[in-house]
């Protein structure tokens, strides 16, 4: 079904007339739940279960399917923080996932050294920082090709080895809609949220999610799937993340490339948009915009050479997006939206992280 942009942006607008809808996506206007449908359809997949019941904490750990998951999270809080006076958090998924945590080379360093640096500075300026490592919920491409090698060595497999796909629901029952690995690490960011709920010195009404990357596409598809994330910082995020698919941009990722190089990122239907990324009907704007709320805000950065996120694609779709704040009566760039673009490559450093707290800072 084609959803007209502007019956978007017109339910938007009703919304604003119903401010009770903007904190609860299930009962906003058709609009905004149709284009979500779309979205999940064709693109991220639909996740086959919210809270799991037998979800239980255990200090910084999240255990669920059975037993059969555990998510180890890294906490790290500002001396402010106390019961009386608990403190905004930051939610991320963190460096390790790139290296799997399964290596200890020279790149593994490097991304623990800007995990560490980051997470320093958040606490400086007040905030707790929760991250940790996705392959726990989910595993990424490298680590499903490095798992399946242990396998066929007839070695023991790493705990935990295959996640949210096997646990619920499994590889044989996948369908074309079936969630992708991004809306499962989306999935678990709302587990985390969950646990922060239970820590009387966390603020869980005032949670951030960013995301570096993948990490970026995830950001986005936990605020847009979770209202309770009241800022959402997707950073370098690219193709599937902030960047418009029907932006010509040439030296960017495209729909065929990432389907074909993270066959499990998104769901299978997303493939069917391979060398039509010109005619999605529905762009990264529009689903950034369905985080639009009057109690809710977006960030987006860039990387100046960051040629393979395309940054212009990642501007425009911020812009696009403000336009549903817009809707609602409300400040899009520079109130409800923020962007900024370093000079440089595809990166997350404290420079981003500062610029991203500053804009939080009066809003979160
Ligand atoms: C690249 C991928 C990008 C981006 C990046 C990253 O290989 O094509 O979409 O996700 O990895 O996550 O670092």
């Amino acid at each position: 079904m084609k959803i007209q942009r502007r019956s978007f942006i017109a339910a938007m607008a009703a919304m604003a007339a119903c401010a009770a809808c903007a904190a609860d996506p299930a009962s906003a206007p058709a609009g905004k739940e149709e284009l979500l449908k779309w979205f999940l359809d064709n693109v991220y997949g639909h996740a086959p279960i919210g809270r799991p019941k037998d979800m239980t904490f255990a200090g910084n750990s999240i255990v669920f399917g059975g037993g059969k998951m555990k998510v180890d999270l890294t906490v790290a809080l500002p001396a402010s923080a106390s019961k009386e006076k608990p403190c905004p958090v930051l939610v991320m998924g963190d460096f390790r996932t790139w290296n799997n945590g399964m290596r200890d080379d020279a790149s593994s360093k490097k991304q623990k050294q800007q995990q560490d640096d980051i997470d320093a500075f958040v606490v400086s300026r007040g905030y707790a920082i929760v991250h940790y490592n996705l392959n726990e919920a989910t595993p990424d491409q490298p680590r499903r090709r490095e798992l399946e090698a242990l396998k066929k060595a007839g070695k023991p497999l790493p705990p935990y080895a295959y996640g949210l796909f096997e646990v619920y629901g499994g590889e044989k029952d996948r369908t074309a809609t079936s969630w992708g690995t991004i809306r499962s690490w989306a999935w678990c960011h709302s587990r985390v949220l969950d646990w922060i709920e239970a820590q009387p010195m966390l603020d869980a009404k005032r949670v951030a999610v960013l995301g570096h990357s993948r990490l970026g596409k995830t950001a986005i598809c936990a605020g847009v799937t979770d209202p309770r994330f009241k800022v959402v910082y997707s950073n370098a995020s690219g193709c599937g993340g902030a960047k418009l698919n029907r932006m010509d941009l040439p030296r960017s990722e495209h729909i065929h490339q990432i389907t074909r190089g993270f066959p499990y990122w998104f769901c299978q239907n997303f493939n069917a948009w391979r060398g039509r990324d010109k005619e999605i009907p529905h762009d990264q704007d529009e689903w950034m915009g369905l985080i639009a709320s009057p109690t809710r805000y977006l960030y987006v950065a860039s990387g100046s050479t960051d040629h393979w996120a395309g940054p212009a694609g990642e501007k425009a779709a911020a812009e696009g997006a403000a336009k549903a704040w817009e809707a609602l009566g409300l400040k899009g760039m520079g109130g409800h939206v923020g962007y900024h673009c370093h000079e440089g490559p595809h990166d997350l450093g404290v420079r981003d992280v500062k610029l991203f707290l500053d804009f939080c800072d009066t809003r979160l």
